[in-house]
């Protein structure tokens, strides 16, 4: 049995839970089209009958502003700890920059190998791609770069060989029926968020949070926290519809994870300023 950790770095947005989820075989992190979406280290367990390899998935290197994104900055950096490898996720759709650059100065030295995955290929020209390529082996000494599409799932299995190899011999660090480390609680509000997140835009994603407040085998009731009135108005939208919406989209996958129907209530709540309040961070679990 070879099993053991491997930590998933790269800028925000460049599909670093995508290709988790692709990896896993199933779906452990929220996405979306909008940066910061992961806010804590979820941990997506690719199981097989001779390993268990670990990734944890992470938020995207960022400045901090808050106290939120201050905690999530300190999230990446104590995750390379104990680690077998790095992926460095890059995306090729964009220009590999001084943002890749920051990141590889830290990955690069932390003495364990750095993976490269140059993510988002799919419908690129070859040409583009092999330009990419090039930048991306110019950012330090990679053990391997794979281009991969973790839309298409497109190298992703050759992907998941390689960090495979990586891995020592080693214990079951989970049991091997499961995907991840969350609560089936945190799961719930990360789905709920998720929705929230592709229905709004500009400063209203960031603003979002999700607290579950009472769930059993029938209702699920839980608060999506935003920082502002004019944000509960956008959140909840015209009549409810917004929020209801929210609601439509989540419940599904709320329903397919816990294995029975729900009647799901969702209240959009306005906690002033809780990205800054160490408090509620803690109780969100941030
Ligand atoms: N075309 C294409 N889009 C992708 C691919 N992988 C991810 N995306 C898109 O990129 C966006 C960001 O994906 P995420 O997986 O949330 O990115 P992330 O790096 O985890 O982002 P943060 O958690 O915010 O740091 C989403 O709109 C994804 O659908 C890919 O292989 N191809
Ligand atoms: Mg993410």
């Amino acid at each position: 049995m070879r099993s053991g950790f491997v930590a998933v770095a790269g800028r925000p947005n460049v599909g670093k839970s995508t290709l988790v989820n692709a990896l896993c075989g199933g779906k452990v992190a929220i996405v979306s089209d909008k940066p910061q979406t992961t806010r804590r280290r979820i941990f997506g367990i690719a199981n097989a009958d001779d390993y268990q390899l670990v990734l944890a998935d992470l938020p995207g290197f960022q400045r901090p502003r808050d106290a939120l994104t201050e905690r999530m900055q300190r999230t990446v950096d104590t995750a390379f700890e104990d680690v077998e490898g790095v992926l460095f996720v890059l995306s090729a759709r964009e220009r590999i920059g001084a943002g890749d650059r920051f990141i590889a100065q830290r990955v690069y030295s932390l003495g364990v190998p750095v993976v490269i995955a140059l993510n988002k290929v799919d419908r690129l020209k070859p040409g583009h791609i092999a330009q990419q390529m090039t930048a991306a082996a110019q950012l330090g000494d990679f053990h391997a770069l794979h281009p991969v599409s973790a839309k298409t799932g497109d190298g992703v299995g050759e992907l998941r060989d390689e960090l495979v190899a990586l891995l020592p011999e080693g214990p079951l660090y989970f049991p091997q029926e499961q995907r991840t480390d969350l609560s089936v609680e945190t799961q719930i509000g990360e789905l709920i968020r998720e929705k929230a997140l592709w229905l709004t835009r500009d400063e209203v994603p960031h603003a979002i949070s999700v607290e579950v407040e009472e769930l059993d085998d029938k209702v699920l009731r839980a608060n999506v926290l935003v920082e502002t009135d004019s944000q509960k108005q956008i959140v909840v939208g015209k009549g409810g519809s917004v929020i209801r919406e929210i609601g439509t989209r989540a419940r599904p996958e709320i329903e397919h994870l816990l294995g029975y129907s729900i009647f799901l209530e969702l209240v959009v709540k306005v906690r002033p300023r809780w990205r800054r309040d160490e408090a509620t961070l803690e109780r969100l679990g941030l």
